[in-house]
């Protein structure tokens, strides 16, 4: 780690942004002096963006840390904000969603179109008997229908809970019993690498038969959009066709102003347990940032932009920055239901040459699997319409950004290194466009409005030049409510470590430059990064030792040139299947098990069978001994182990 952090922070190339970027920005340097001023005055202003039913007067309650209140007393509804007031104002022709199929079929959502389905939707759901405070699970593909599905939900007060396509049913159950939803909406299938991927068969499977141990069965109705066009199977008086209740229903359905603190999702994401946690985030503050953030990070100019986020609204990326901020700015963008290289590996350049994208965000693992592809891909398309990048989910070393830089941005388009998670709900930390003077590899500095410090295992303040742990020591508008149905962990798992000081604890490791601009680090505790993607090493270790022929398991992240860490998983076989079955099959097999259980992204990229594991005396698993092993590094300091001469065993093993 420490000469990775040396050189990094040898990082001395600059970019100061250009005069003809900076005269059309957004963003401005006074943002920072005007929040500096009056925290809390700046982030009012930036909620009066929006269109609120019931004015609020109150800004933020903090008088029960730390659970946050923010325009409490203030009534809005989220999706009349994304929506109706665009129409109101004579945007309704301007286009929402510019949408296209894997296949290459395409749709253009107009900002009217979007209202009329969403008003449709939100009569149906009303229908269904959904309200306000339900929970209302998605399992969907990336088709304009998920965004109107969690605009309607939000429309009529109630809850989504998105559950990321490429989720098992397994974990589709996991999320539907932990909400309790009444309803799922999900469509036959996608396209997905040239095919279609089955999506109804998992909610079937999720609902399917309870042995009775489980939590009662409390879905009603399954919505089910068609897509795939693939075989399914139907359960009568369940299941409901989206095309035959959708467009029959009545297009009057005016919007009603809910509390500013009304649930809006519930978005599970990794923790250091093998329970997913349920993020659950409110309307007003999240709703204010989300919007604000996209504006003056993105740079949204709704007239002329073509913002794409290639983020799936599984992930909070996709919820903030496909669904609420864009619509929310009345903006442009493009949604792609595919993956980048099907068919063919320059999918994505075609895809902003064919709509002229303007602002292109996404993540360091895509922009590193063009860069093992090379430039000439790319190099085939017009990608001159491109004027400002973006990056979020992993840290993007410094080699990758200047190839985003060059390849993609032809070498004018500013980068913004965007650090936020699930919990924070929005951007907290990244230069500003048009402001900021870049820097390859550092997010750099907190948003106007946000606080946020690098500071030790004590809570103190590390200085500049030192690492530490990053800490968010003020509370901001979109900061996650709680944990559904958790307030203890919520508690414990973010606000105990710096009880004290009152810091939220965000579980990565930073460092400060002598400029004071942060480096993230990656996260200091078992969770992690693949793709950009949460995966906990508890939750995978479960799904191995659900296996029936696995004994002990161990899961790490290995860091991966591609996919920043990977996972690689060290197993104990039972001895009656080591007998019966090769190492390979068995590795294979259990390989294709994980991806079954949790799904594919949770597939291990390597599985090792070894005969024992490294533990301490208190039986606690070394894992930071097997990630020596897994990245082919020289084994550490393993003298807390009960037993020394183990690591040798599993190192022979590996190789
Ligand atoms: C938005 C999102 C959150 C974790 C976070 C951190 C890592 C995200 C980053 C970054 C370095 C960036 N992370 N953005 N690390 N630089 N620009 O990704 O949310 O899925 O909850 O992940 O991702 O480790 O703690 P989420």
């Amino acid at each position: 780690m420490s000469s990775q952090i040396d050189h990094l922070l040898n990082e001395d190339r600059r970019f100061a942004p250009s005069e003809e970027f900076a005269a059309d920005a957004i963003a401005s340097a006074d943002l920072y002096d005007r929040a500096a001023g009056d925290r809390e005055g700046f982030w009012a202003e930036q909620a009066r963006e929006l269109h609120w039913h019931t004015p609020f007067t109150q800004t933020l309650d903090w008088s029960n840390p730390p659970f946050a209140r923010w325009f409490a007393d203030g009534e809005l509804n989220v999706a009349y904000n994304c929506l109706d007031r665009h129409v109101e104002a004579g945007h309704g022709d301007r286009v929402a969603l510019l949408w296209e199929g894997e296949p290459g079929d395409e749709r253009r959502v107009t900002y009217a179109e979007l209202t009329d389905e969403v008003k449709r939707l939100a009569n149906v759901l009303r229908g269904l008997g959904i309200g306000a405070g339900d929970r209302v699970a998605i399992y969907l593909p990336m088709i304009p229908e998920a965004i109107a599905a969690m605009l309607a939900v939000a429309r009529i007060g109630a809850i989504h809970s998105v559950v990321f396509g490429g989720f098992s049913a397994d974990s589709l159950r996991a999320r539907i019993d932990d909400a309790g939803a009444r309803l799922v909406i999900t469509a036959d299938g996608g396209y997905r690498k040239g095919k279609v991927s089955p999506l109804k068969p998992a909610v079937d499977l999720a609902l399917g038969e309870r042995n009775g141990s489980g939590p009662q069965e409390t879905v009603e109705h399954v919505l089910v959009v068609r897509r795939g066009g693939n075989d399914i199977e139907w359960t009568e008086g369940r299941d409901i066709w989206w095309h035959d209740v959708v467009p029959q229903a009545s297009a009057e359905h005016e919007a009603e102003a809910f509390p500013a603190e009304n649930p809006l999702f519930i978005l599970y994401t990794s923790g250091t347990t093998g329970k997913p946690k349920g993020i659950l985030h409110t309307s007003g503050g999240y709703l204010t940032q989300a919007a604000f953030t996209n504006r003056t990070v993105h740079d949204i100019h709704p007239e002329t932009d073509v913002f794409w986020c290639t983020a799936d609204i599984g992930w909070i990326t996709g919820h903030s920055y496909v669904a609420y901020g864009p619509l929310a700015n009345g903006a442009t963008q493009v949604i792609y239901e595919g993956t980048p290289d099907t068919p063919h590996p320059g999918r994505w350049w075609e895809i902003v040459e064919k709509y002229g994208v303007t602002i292109l965000y996404t993540a360091p693992t895509a922009i590193r699997s063009f860069m093992k592809i090379g430039r000439a891909v790319p190099q085939k398309f017009d990608l001159s319409s491109l004027r400002l990048l973006g990056s979020v989910g992993e840290p993007i070393n410094p080699e990758a950004w200047m190839w985003y830089r060059k390849i993609i941005g032809g070498k004018t388009a500013p980068i913004v290194d965007t650090w936020w998670q699930t919990e924070t709900g929005a951007i907290m930390i990244s230069a500003l466009p048009g402001v900021t003077e870049t820097k390859p590899g550092s997010a750099q500095v907190p948003l106007p409005g946000i606080s946020v410090d690098v500071v030790d295992e004590d809570g103190s303040h590390v200085g500049n030049g030192n690492g530490g742990l990053l800490v968010i020591t003020e509370p901001w508008p979109s900061m996650l409510r709680g944990i559904w149905g958790d307030p203890e962990r919520f508690v414990e798992t973010y606000w105990d470590k710096f009880r004290a000081q009152g810091y939220y604890f965000a579980g990565d490791g930073a460092r400060l430059d002598d400029d004071g601009d942060v480096w993230l680090l990656g996260r200091v505790d078992d969770v992690m990064n693949v793709s950009g993607h949460r995966l906990s090493t508890t939750e995978i270790e479960s799904a191995l030792v659900g296996n029936e022929a696995v004994a002990e398991a161990a899961v790490v992240g290995a860091s991966d040139e591609t996919t920043g860490q990977a996972v690689v998983a060290f197993v104990i076989i039972k001895q009656s299947y080591l007998h019966e079955h090769s190492a390979e099959g068995l590795a294979q097999s259990l390989r294709g098990w994980v991806g079954e259980q949790i799904g594919p992204i949770a597939r291990p990229r390597d599985v090792y069978i070894v005969g024992e594991l490294p533990k301490t005396r208190s039986g606690k698993i070394m894992r930071r001994l097997l990630r020596d092993v897994a990245e082919g590094r020289e084994v550490g300091d393993t003298t807390t182990l009960a037993d020394t001469a183990v690591m040798s065993v599993i190192s022979a093993q590996v190789r």
